[in-house]
């Protein structure tokens, strides 16, 4: 079958937004705008023109990223910013004098007693071919070339370099590590790019800051994941392939494993190989899968179907686990682990199982939960994770479907539940055997992640968030996105309350707020029901809705950014950017900003992007 490339996002929402919106867009009439069509509007066009037998297919289980030797090393002048070996430089916690230096926080390794050395690995963004449908070769964008990504496996207190290369000609990328607690530097800001053939290292400390004097457990991640954050063109990055798993653990959650209240984690290899557990862990994790739920569209060639000028928000006709539509799982008629992750763009999903079974959900975004629940439904709003438990003991023999019961045939907004329409997504084979080898586990009964509550009178700061359309695009409080504009400078230690307002009946926007958990205080004046009262990185605004919000900001400065997690309002600029300030010591007095959206000043190790080059291209950063 013949096959296209992606094809760049041509920058015509940029172009967009610089022109000042719809109505010139349809002045223009000219050059990128020769692609719009009246029906480019609208989620309405050709439906996927494949037939195929769902259920046929395997699931896949990303391999594990494997480590990888850097040369030169993260941290050596040849890897400086500037230079042609590692072009975007390296984060600045390599220089001794740095006031967050990486030797203050590394944890001691359990298994050995010595500090964690660390760990590096390369990621490079890539072309390649996936079978989305049996048959089809679809070109996709991806992570060393496959959507999933390799899933990363990371450990509290160990330090670890991502060196990216872009190795997409056409197109700038940006990793954004979702739900990570990261440096302003490597935190996947848009616009602190990956340029086409260049080079950048990301520096994840997985740090634990110290609470008087204790290591505070109770914000350490679990789940998270990676993917693109271009400025605007996330959403058709994501779209094409570009997201992963990053799973995390830490003292409690090993813990949890040993004792068998939790299985262990998924460990196989780059082919999908399991590998040998490392020292101290006593099976390997067979019962613990991660699964990224997301929804297709193809074209009549095979390659994904994308329209630069959806502004409400992708829509696909094909619902996929880890890059294949329908597939089916074997399991054993025992208990699992799965890591369910919302990852369309605009897609909202209600997931359950076919046979009414509850399931135990114990982890909310990339957070355990302080106790688990039992629930019949799992809400997935773009980028929400959840970490529950599904119990196929008692049924030998049999099958049952994780099956979606949210009905949404706009962008905008899900149109609501309908359980009488469910869409079946996964089959589960439930086998006769459980291998003996490996012990069951059951969730404790007792406190699973403690939970820190933040209280409303903490916060020394109250901003208010307005969520709102204009001119065909996006906004908050009446602007669009831009690099060049701080729009909440914020003491470093501070805690905030935040109100976050849509008004509009019509919209539903899933907004997602970088660097710290934040807790929701209240949901149009109620306090939210489980688990949503705890730990998010993401509030689900539906039609109407104002949410207030606590968030305390620990540990890191510098600028980072807010927005719409529907991936096509973000890139139609519902976003913000806020800059963290340090405070001095000596004083009390808060530092100046790095940043302050005064890229054209800003020294390179900020952000790793030369002055000249920003100079060179203003477009890029508006
Ligand atoms: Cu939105």
């Amino acid at each position: 079958m013949k096959t296209t490339s992606p094809k760049t996002p041509d920058l015509t929402r940029r172009s967009f937004l610089q022109r000042g919106g719809i109505a010139a867009a349809l002045a223009a009439g000219i050059g990128p705008y020769l692609r719009l069509t009246p029906s480019a509007f609208a989620n309405a066009g050709p439906a996927t023109p494949f037939r195929f037998t769902p259920f046929t297919r395997p699931l896949p289980i990303p391999g594990r990223l494997a480590p990888a030797v850097l040369n030169p090393a993260p941290g050596s002048s040849a890897a400086a910013v500037g230079s042609p070996g590692v072009y975007h430089g390296i984060a600045p916690e390599y220089n001794p004098s740095h006031s967050f230096n990486k030797a203050s926080w590394v944890l001691n390794d359990p298994e050995t007693g010595r500090p964690f050395a660390e760990k590096r690995h390369t990621l490079n963004f890539r072309r390649g071919t996936a079978q989305i449908l049996p048959n089809v070769n679809t070109p996709i964008l991806g992570y060393n070339g496959s959507t999933p990504g390799p899933t990363i496996r990371a450990r509290l207190g160990e330090p670890m370099v991502i060196r990216t290369k872009n190795e997409l000609a056409d197109t700038e990328t940006s990793l954004h590590l979702h739900g990570g607690h990261t440096p302003s530097h490597a935190d996947g800001h848009p616009c602190f790019y990956v340029f086409p053939n260049q080079q950048r290292d990301y520096f994840y400390p997985h740090i634990a800051p110290k609470v008087n004097g204790v290591q505070d457990v109770t914000e350490a991640p679990s789940t998270m994941w990676y993917h693109d954050h271009g400025n605007d063109v996330t959403a058709h990055n994501v779209t094409q392939g570009m997201a992963g798993f990053c799973l995390l653990t830490d003292t409690l959650e090993e813990n949890f494993i040993k004792n068998r209240y939790l299985p262990d984690v998924d460990l196989r290899d780059s082919a999908g190989k399991l590998m040998l557990t490392p020292a101290g862990a006593t099976q390997q994790g067979l019962y613990d899968i991660p699964l990224a739920f997301t929804d297709q569209r193809l074209n009549a060639d095979g390659s994904i179907h994308w329209d630069p000028m959806d502004h409400d928000g992708r829509l696909g006709d094909l619902f996929t686990v880890n890059g294949v539509t329908q597939p089916f799982l074997n399991v054993e008629p025992r208990k699992y682990r799965f890591r369910l992750l919302g990852c369309s763009p605009a897609r909202h999903y209600v997931m359950r199982l076919s046979n009414g079974q509850t399931m135990q959900q114990f982890g909310n975004d990339s957070w355990l939960l302080p106790k688990a629940i039992t629930t019949s439904q799992i809400y997935l709003n773009p980028a929400r994770r959840a970490d529950i438990v599904v119990d196929f003991s008692k049924l030998a023999g049999k099958t049952i479907y994780l099956e979606n019961i949210m009905q949404q045939t706009s962008g905008r907004k899900a149109d609501g539940i309908d359980p009488k329409n469910p869409v079946k997504i996964i089959k589960f084979n439930v086998g006769k055997t459980v291998n003996k080898a490996y012990p069951d586990f059951s969730l404790p009964t007792g406190t699973i992640r403690p939970h820190t509550n933040i209280a409303e009178s903490e916060a020394t700061v109250t901003r208010y968030f307005d969520f709102n359309r204009s001119n065909g695009a996006w906004q908050i409080n009446g602007e669009f996105y831009s690099a060049y504009r701080c729009d909440a400078q914020i003491r470093k230690g501070a805690v905030e309350k935040w109100v976050l307002r849509n008004s509009s009946g019509g919209w539903w926007h899933p907004i997602h707020i970088h660097v710290e958990s934040h807790q929701v205080l209240r949901v149009n004046g109620k306090a939210p029901s489980d688990p949503f009262q705890f730990k998010s990185d993401h509030t689900q605004l539906e039609a109407n809705t104002t949410a207030e919000i606590l968030m305390k900001f620990r540990t890191f400065d510098g600028p980072f950014v807010f927005h719409c997690h529907n991936n096509n309002h973000e890139d139609m600029r519902m976003m913000k950017q806020m800059e963290i300030c340090g405070v001095n010591p000596a004083t009390g007095a808060t530092n100046p900003p790095h940043l302050n959206g005064q890229w054209f000043s800003v020294p390179p190790e900020i952000c790793g992007v030369p002055t000249d080059y920003i100079k060179k291209h203003p477009g890029l950063f508006s």
